[in-house]
């Protein structure tokens, strides 16, 4: 095992080395281009050791916004062979080229916390300024096009939107997905760099691939795609992330004297119902819920504890939380599997069917600090950084052995121990 500091030093370098010039790439040849929640993450690592770097990565991110305010989940800054579906496929005519689907919405939030942090004031007040403007553009965006009947729950068209792909909480939902005959050929990328075995099935990825042809079909009309999309779903991770974004843009509103106060209290308490209704008392869980059919997807995933980061949880539904976490905690050895232990669906090395990502517990391990629970904090914040010193860092982890999985030198695990390592007591 290698000491901290060295570890650290490995960790700036991960970055470094992942850095293209004012965007970091997730890891090379898997993930060449830049991510929406990733750049948010590694922007909170380059904190630790380059203020002024660590802004850039937001700059270069909101290159690809939408007119609409749209934040894409990849920005596609240069041509890469190595990753599939590419700019060609997703055939949005932009410069530079984006997807054109959405990820948790951490920006807001890491504006503020790199805010509070930051060293330099005047850059950091600066840039939090130049930002705004462009985050209210893209709650804004979430509002009028993804929950236009104010339900106060966001409706998620792909599970490449939740950042948990192949979360089991999905299956029914993208089951029920026809593949489309007429699908254009594809190879995979993904499996060319990492065993089969951690990654989604082909059938997902058949799944994946259709739903792009609807959403280019459709012209990329989110109001059209409400109604018409066969995958939608309400996504705790997107849910509690944006609630709690919406709290720091709030912040930052007031902190900057912007005056959108009215509009963004607005929408939380819209979706403090909304996350609230996806409590299940029976379970001690929150559960996403399935918007073609209504019904709640009972399946506990490690997304089931982020209204504790979203701030939105009653005391008494934080303390079940906390039962439900320590049980599951008897059948692993490391803290949070992606899906609950005990679930059939559980799988535990394959991507979001249980290994353990470093990024997710970096925001349950916040909630539970909030709610009073240091220990349970602090032992999901000792488990990430054991596994990155035992096993590097990795993309994802085994929850019972530990052995790191899907990419290495990977910049978001890296930036998480930076961001983390430091501190003995609070969670940031
Ligand atoms: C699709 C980059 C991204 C993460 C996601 C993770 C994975 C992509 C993929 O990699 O998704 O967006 O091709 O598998 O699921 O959370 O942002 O690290």
């Amino acid at each position: 095992m290698q000491t901290k500091e060295s570890l650290k030093q490995e960790a700036q370098r991960i970055l470094r080395a992942n850095d293209r010039g004012g965007f970091t790439i997730p890891t090379a040849g898997l993930y060449p281009f830049q991510w929406l929640w990733d750049a948010g993450f590694t922007a909170l690592g380059w904190m630790q050791f380059d203020e002024r770097r660590a802004w850039e990565e937001f700059d270069r991110l909101f290159l690809g916004q939408w007119e609409n305010g749209m934040l894409p989940h990849i920005v596609f800054h240069r041509p890469e062979p190595t990753y599939f579906p590419g700019p060609e496929r997703w055939g949005v005519a932009r410069t530079p080229p984006t997807s054109a689907i959405t990820q948790p919405p951490v920006v807001a939030t890491f504006v503020r916390w790199m805010l509070e942090q930051a060293q330099d004031q005047a850059l950091a007040e600066a840039k939090a300024r130049s930002l705004y403007p462009k985050i209210l553009a893209y709650h804004r965006w979430f509002k009028r096009e993804r929950d236009p009947a104010n339900t106060g729950l966001i409706t998620v068209l792909h599970p490449w939107e939740t950042g948990a792909d192949n979360s089991p909480a999905w299956d029914e939902a993208l089951a029920r997905v026809e593949v489309d005959p007429a699908l254009p050929p594809y190879t995979r990328r993904d499996t060319a760099h990492v065993d089969p075995s951690q990654r989604p099935h082909q059938t997902e990825y058949d799944r994946f691939l259709t739903l792009l042809e609807v959403y280019k079909r459709a012209g990329f009309d989110q109001l059209g795609l409400l109604r018409e999309c066969p995958f939608r779903v309400a996504s705790l991770l997107i849910d509690c992330v944006l609630h709690r974004a919406n709290r720091d843009l709030l912040w930052l509103s007031r902190r900057l004297g912007l005056g959108n106060e009215a509009e963004i209290e607005g929408w939380l308490k819209a979706s403090q119902q909304g996350i609230e209704s996806l409590w299940d008392e029976e379970a001690g869980l929150y559960f996403n819920r399935d918007l073609r059919t209504g019904e709640a997807i009972r399946v506990g995933v490690s997304a089931s504890f982020l209204p504790l980061y979203a701030g939105t949880a009653s005391p008494a539904r934080a303390e079940r939380l906390l039962r439900t976490l320590q049980d599951w905690a008897q059948q692993v050895r490391y803290l949070i599997p992606s899906t609950d232990p005990y679930s059939p669906r559980f799988e535990p090395q394959r991507y979001w069917r249980g290994p353990v990502w470093a990024v997710v517990n970096y925001l349950i391990a916040l909630g539970f600090a909030e709610y009073g629970y240091p220990e349970m904090a602090e032992r999901i914040r000792q488990d990430t950084l054991k596994l990155c010193e035992v096993t590097g860092f990795s993309e994802y982890f085994h929850p019972l052995t530990g052995q790191g999985l899907g990419g290495g030198a990977f910049s978001w695990t890296a930036a998480i121990y930076l961001a983390w390592g430091q501190a003995a007591g609070p969670v940031r």
